[in-house]
């Protein structure tokens, strides 16, 4: 049986790395209802920036839903049960976010997982996110599973170690791409947002990442 056999015709598919697999317009279809349930949870959780604990302040918006989110403050990085802001619990993951979520990784070629953390990054023009890695999830086993939606941006995907110079990808609205296996410890960012207007979104873009953290 061949790992392509069940995708729908026009499911154009490039491994990225061993491990990355890029599913272009995966979620281009019903896209307005994906945008209307992140808006949803944005307004009970609303976007905001974050204090690094190098002491800057993150030019990409974030939020979360889910059980558990990503908060970072002068004294560091953690998944939450609670958001900082409102000291409530983050909002629930959408069905349609998590379902989305688990046939992209189906599709590539992973077993079912069940992400527990749902982070929400919002990119204006210029707002860009700085080479780095995701190690604070307990089960490095699981993938992580990335939607993007709106403006296109130049994701920067290098390997597990900072030195190497890393490869550069433009993702574009609809595109969900999963990391795991070899390619779930690699440094990774986004170059500054280009501005432009996309119909759906106006002039930002939107990316989602789901995780599993315990
Ligand atoms: C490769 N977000 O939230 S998504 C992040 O476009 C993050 O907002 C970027 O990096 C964004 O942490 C990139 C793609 C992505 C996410 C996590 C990864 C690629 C990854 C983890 C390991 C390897
Ligand atoms: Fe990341």
């Amino acid at each position: 049986m061949d790992l392509f056999d069940d995708l729908p015709p026009e499911t154009a598919l490039t491994q990225m790395a061993p491990g990355a697999v890029l599913l272009h317009g995966f979620a281009r279809e019903g896209d307005a209802a994906l945008l209307q349930a992140i808006e949803t949870v944005l307004h009970l959780a609303p976007l905001r920036h974050w204090q690094t604990p190098g002491g800057y302040t993150m030019s990409v918006a974030m939020s979360n839903c889910g059980p558990l989110g990503w908060v970072s403050s002068p004294s560091g990085y953690r998944y939450a049960a609670l958001d900082p802001l409102t000291n409530q619990p983050w909002p629930a993951m959408p069905g349609c976010l998590l379902e989305l979520a688990q046939r992209a990784e189906s599709q590539a070629g992973y077993p079912h997982f069940a992400p527990d953390a749902c982070l929400i990054n919002q990119y204006v023009p210029g707002a860009k996110l700085s080479l780095h890695q995701d190690k604070d999830e307990l089960d490095l086993r699981a993938p992580i599973v990335s939607l993007s939606l709106g403006l296109p941006a130049v994701f920067l995907f290098g390997t597990p170690s900072r030195k190497d110079r890393p490869q550069r990808w433009r993702l574009v609205h609809g595109d969900v791409v999963v990391w795991g296996g070899p390619a779930r410890l690699a440094f990774h960012g986004v170059t500054a947002l280009v501005d432009g207007e996309h119909t759906l979104l106006g002039r930002r873009r939107l990316n989602l990442t789901f995780r599993c953290v315990r």
